[in-house]
Order: structure tokens, then C-alpha cells, then sequence
């Protein structure tokens, strides 16, 4: 179900405005949630199902008067006939969760879904309170005790508003209205190949910090060194004048004075373990300042690139790779949870893998925590893909907001090389000039990681292939996604092609691969059979031995996820089956021949 006939133009102006006054709200992003203190707010939230948006809207399109849903109204006596409400025999959904796996008659559903929930807050005088919210798919507007306090848009990246001040002691109420509806001046646009998953999908809390907090800091090795970290730190509050120390026990304890706006900027020689996947060396690092204090893990190592080689801690690197969808594992449905993301990525290990994308946007905070813990490289993405308003401000601002809350919120962890702009996009100027000065913004925002975008194939001619995309000139590293094989000729196609590229710079496959149900056998010409799967992923490796200049792989995908384009009965049923692992754990055939090839990678590597 979609509703883009509500985009009545009140609706657009009115959400503009909204968009304008939440961006202002909550323009910072807070370092390092999980350590702050706190209540969670998750658990079952009462819901209200609201298909047309009439508790925004009235019946000409107008914001409802008195504040609609999000005013939380409940009947003043037995004759009144308030709607409005969400009152407490309304059904339920689990926060965090999307709602499309809770419950049956959500399945498809795309719209808007009103989220209540009450709680007591003994808030302490000096203290001050932030509602944070992991995210909430896609666009969220939240309401405090019938008060409107922002808006967010973008389904991924974590967002909070400061409710000092608007708390009661006892019986608030916290009211969300999200709508999952696609649109095609979104980003992403209306066509994905996932789940449109809706919903309070990530955590939810209620923040406790001191009048003055670390709000935000950067603890990194300098670009182009292995053994001096540049270091800021941002406090957030009256007391903007303090000193900050940075304390890592057995190798770094420095000090700084902050400047007018609260910054401390710190260069600190530091005799450091450098993290890498086979050793992912994580170091506790306390951030102090008079008025607060937090704890973190970091790990410290480097990355560049040589000519058309990825070098991590100055050693060259080639990814052995697989992609990841935020479908979770055994239950199906979008993953939140530390458990799952354990799961994901300890079959990324079993494949041998020391490198994941996770596509194809930002995934929930407990994946590249754990990735750094594990040792795995990481490649990060917003969801850019496929064709999307190139020449439309307003998409590019939704973009390069996306993509700054993404490297807002992770760009302290070690895992993470490579910051990705776009999927698969269409060439052209616009989206040229778009995507450049996204990857500048990338650049700009994080000078010590690389930045990346998967492209198109290109055949100039039959059965010779181009990794020479334009958009390459602007990227340190060029993906290159083909399906030689599958979507592009027969298998046979792979015995013979060859490669080129005119950069000197890495190219990865960013995607390959091949579909079957696992447990579906027959012969290898046989579709949708794990041996015809196995089979194509065959050449796919006798392939890539051919290419010299490949500095990676990268399977699409680890494991199956549901997409609406999937429609193929008794083999889809709804999922994208390009998965070498089916949800419920099973390895298909493919799995075993990637994992023989990257057992090798890895051999050659140590020799
Ligand atoms: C692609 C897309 C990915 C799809 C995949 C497929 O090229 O980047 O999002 O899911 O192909 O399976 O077709």
C-alpha cells in the first residue's frame, strides 16, 4: 500500500516547514550513546494505524488545529466522542522492531503509524534530558505531552531532541508519528530491492546528562601516521571553558583547554597497537571533562591506497568480501540487536571473509561496534541507489545530511575504511556533479577514511569489460558491481571475458553473484538450484584470478532478504535468494566454493 496522492500541497508545505525547524533541533550528533546515561524506552508502545494521516491532517489537508494524534487527547467524560486518541486497549508493536514482521496486517503495509508510550522521569535539577532515537523509518515527528518537539527524516541514522525542562515526574507521554511512505524526492527513491521495513527500528532512550556534556569528539590516528593521534572533542552546554583529558591506560594521557565554542583540538605522539583483522586491538578511552565523563573502544590503524592497492597499516589488503542486508538472522524482519549482528558477522567470518559491506545504508550501531571487536574491514553506505533526483536540491541536502549523521555517529570505529556515496546509479552531469560533491562532503567531513561508490559494468565492447565509470576520478576506491553470468549473458560468458580500467586507483567487484532456494537441487543448468548457484560463483573465481589489478571481492549477499521484487512462487515467495546462507542458517554450495577462494586469498596474503 502507498498513499502518495496525501502529498497534497499543504501536506508538502507544512512538512517543509516542520523539516526546516527538526534539522535546527537536532542539528548535533552525540557521541557514543550506548555508554551515556539513561532509561530505555523500549518495549511495547500502543499503536494507532493511520493510513490517510488524519491525525495530522483534517479533511481539506490542513494540520488538525488542536495538534491531532500527537496532542494526546482522551474523551473528557462519557459523551465525548474524541477519535484522536491512542488510548490504552490500542493494539501494541515492540520497540525496537519494524512493524511489518509484528504483525500480520502490517506485512505490506506502507503509511503511517502512530507510537504512544508513557513513562516517569524523576529529572534531577542541572541535569538535562535528551529523547534519543536509534531511527525510526523513514520520517518521524515526535510529540511530549502534546507538545510537537521536532521532526526527522532519513530511515537510518540516529536523531535526538533536548526535552530539559517538558518532563513531567510522573505519566508522560511520548507520542512518534512515522510514515514509511516512499516517495520519489526521497532518499532512497520509491524503487529498492529490500524490504521497506517501517517503523521505531532501532532503540529508543531517554538520555540523562550533565548541564554540561561531551557532546561529540573524534579520537583517530593523524592521517598518514601510525603513531600521533589528532584528537577533538566538543562539549555542549554553559560551561564551555574547561579542560579535557583524553586518558588511554598504558600509552596516552593528554590534556587540552577548550575554545569559546567548547572545542579542544589534541595532537598526541602515542606509542599505540595498531588494530588490524587478524588482531583487532581495541583500546579503553576515557574523554573527561570537569563537568562529565565517557568511556569508549577504539582501535587505531591506518588506511591509504598505493597506486591500485588498498594498504591497511601499510600492508597491502585484498578484500575478501561479502555484502550484508539488516535482515535478521532466523527470525527475519530489520535487525537491532547485538546478538544478530554477532550472528551476520560470524558467518561473514566462517566465509572467510575479512571484509563487509553493509548495504545499503547505514546499519544499526551494534554492527560496526562488533565488526571492530571481530577484526572485519567495513564499507559503509547511504542509501543514494539506483536513479534518484540528481538535479533536486532539496534530495541532494537529504543526502548529504544522511550521509554526515552516518559519519557523525561512526566515525570512531576502527572497522570502517570506507565511506560509500551512491549504488548503481545511472551516469549523466547531474548525477555526476551530485555525487562529487557528496564524496567531497565525505572527504570534508572525514579526511583519514577512503570513499567509494559501486558502479555500473560497462562493455564496450562484446566481452570486454571497463571498470571506468567518471565518477571514479572522484573516489579513491571504484566498486564495480557485474552479475556476469546471472543478469548479464550465460555462465559460460565468465570463461572468457577480460578487464580493463584507466585508473590508477583500487577496483573492487562490489557485487557478484547468483540466486537459488536453499535445499533446491537438480542439475547445474537447472535455475534456482544451489548447484547451478555454486556453479556460476565457479567461474565468478576463475574470473577474478584473471583480473590483475582486483583488489577485492565482495559476494552479493551473505544471507537472503526479503525484497517486494522478488516474486518468483515457491522459490522468492519475497526474498532475494542471492544469499549464501538462507535465514534460517543453512549454507547453500556457493558458500563452500567463495570460502575455498578466500582461504586461498588469505594463504597467499600470509606468504
Ligand atoms: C544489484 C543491487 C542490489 C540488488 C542486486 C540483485 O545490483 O545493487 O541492491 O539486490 O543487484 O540481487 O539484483
Amino acid at each position: 500500500m502507498n498513499f502518495p496522492s496525501f502529498r497534497t500541497a499543504a501536506a508538502v508545505t507544512v512538512a517543509v516547514c516542520i523539516a526546516a525547524a527538526a534539522r535546527a533541533e537536532s542539528a548535533f550528533a552525540m557521541q557514543n550513546v550506548p555508554a551515556r546515561a539513561g532509561v530505555s524506552l523500549n518495549g511495547n508502545w500502543r499503536i494507532m494505524v493511520d493510513p490517510y494521516q488524519a491525525g495530522y491532517y483534517d479533511f481539506h489537508g490542513n494540520p488538525q488545529k488542536d495538534g491531532g494524534v500527537g496532542a494526546n487527547l482522551a474523551p473528557k467524560s462519557k459523551s465525548d466522542h474524541e477519535e484522536m486518541g491512542i488510548p490504552d486497549n490500542s493494539p501494541v508493536l515492540a520497540v525496537p522492531g519494524d512493524w511489518n514482521t509484528q504483525r500480520p496486517e502490517l506485512y505490506m503495509y506502507e503509511g503511517t503509524i502512530w507510537y504512544k508510550r508513557e513513562f516517569d522521569c524523576a529529572a534531577r535539577p542541572g541535569r538535562r534530558e535528551f529523547l534519543w532515537f536509534g531511527a525510526a523509518n523513514y520520517r518521524a515527528i515526535v510529540f511530549l505531552n502534546g507538545q510537537r518537539i521536532g521532526e526527522h527524516e532519513g530511515g537510518f541514522t540516529p536523531f535526538q531532541f533536548e526535552v530539559t525542562g517538558k518532563l513531567h515526574e510522573r505519566g508522560n507521554a511520548l507520542i512518534v508519528m512515522v510514515d514509511d511512505t516512499r516517495h520519489a524526492d526521497a532518499v532512497p527513491q520509491t524503487m529498492t530491492d529490500w524490504w521497506n521495513y517501517g517503523g521505531l527500528t532501532r532503540d529508543v532512550r531517554l538520555l540523562d546528562l550533565p548541564e554540561t556534556f561531551i557532546e561529540d569528539y573524534s579520537i583517530q590516528l593523524e592521517k598518514g601516521s601510525s603513531d600521533r593521534i589528532a584528537a577533538w572533542v566538543r562539549l555542549n552546554g554553559p560551561r564551555k571553558a574547561q579542560t579535557v583529558t583524553i586518558r588511554i591506560p598504558g600509552a596516552v594521557e593528554a590534556y587540552a583547554n577548550t575554545n569559546a565554542d567548547g572545542v579542544a583540538r589534541l595532537t598526541i605522539p602515542a606509542k599505540i597497537a595498531l588494530w588490524s583483522p587478524e588482531r583487532p586491538k581495541l583500546y579503553d578511552v576515557t574523554v573527561e571533562a570537569a563537568t562529565d565523563s565517557v568511556r569508549d573502544r577504539i582501535g587505531f590503524r591506518t588506511v591509504a591506497t598505493a597506486g591500485q592497492r588498498i594498504l591497511i597499516d601499510g600492508k597491502p589488503v585484498f578484500l575478501r568480501g561479502a555484502s550484508i542486508h539488516s535482515e535478521a538472522p532466523f527470525r527475519t524482519g530489520r535487525v537491532y540487536s547485538e546478538a544478530e549482528a554477532r550472528t551476520l558477522l560470524s558467518w561473514a567470518k566462517e566465509l572467510g571473509c575479512n571484509f563487509v559491506r553493509l548495504a545499503h545504508y547505514p546499519h544499526d550501531e551494534n554492527m560496526v561496534r562488533v565488526a571492530d571487536e571481530m577484526g572485519l574491514l567495513l564499507w559503509t553506505e547511504v542509501p543514494v541507489y539506483w536513479a534518484i533526483q540528481w538535479e533536486n536540491p532539496v534530495v541532494y541536502a537529504n543526502a548529504e545530511r544522511q550521509l554526515t549523521e552516518m559519519i557523525a555517529r561512526d566515525k570512531n570505529r576502527a572497522s570502517i575504511i570506507l565511506w560509500s556515496v551512491a549504488n548503481e546509479t545511472p551516469q549523466g552531469d547531474a548525477r555526476l556533479k551530485f555525487l562529487s560533491s557528496l564524496a567531497a562532503k565525505a572527504r570534508e567531513l572525514d579526511p583519514t577514511r577512503l570513499v567509494t561508490a559501486a558502479t555500473l559494468t560497462h562493455e564496450p565492447t562484446p566481452g570486454h569489460y571497463a571498470a571506468d565509470d567518471p565518477l571514479g576520478r572522484y573516489l579513491d576506491v571504484l566498486g564495480c558491481n557485474e552479475y556476469i553470468g546471472w543478469y548479464d549473458g550465460p555462465p559460460e560468458k565468465l570463461d572468457s571475458v577480460s578487464w580493463e580500467t584507466p585508473y590508477d586507483k583500487p577496483v573492487v567487484f562490489s557485487e557478484f553473484g547468483a540466486e537459488a532456494l536453499a535445499g533446491n537441487h537438480g542439475g547445474e543448468d537447472t535455475a534456482w538450484t544451489e548447484e547451478n548457484m555454486a556453479m556460476i560463483y565457479r567461474r565468478q573465481v576463475a574470473m577474478f584470478n584473471r583480473v590483475p589489478f582486483l583488489q577485492g571481492t565482495i559476494a552479493w549477499i551473505l544471507m537472503d532478504f526479503r525484497s517486494p521484487r522478488r516474486k518468483v512462487p515457491g522459490i522468492q515467495d519475497d526474498f532475494n535468494r542471492k544469499g549464501l546462507i538462507a535465514p534460517r542458517g543453512d549454507k547453500k554450495l556457493a558458500f563452500y566454493v567463495l570460502r575455498d577462494f578466500y582461504r586461498e586469498k588469505e594463504k597467499q596474503a600470509a606468504r
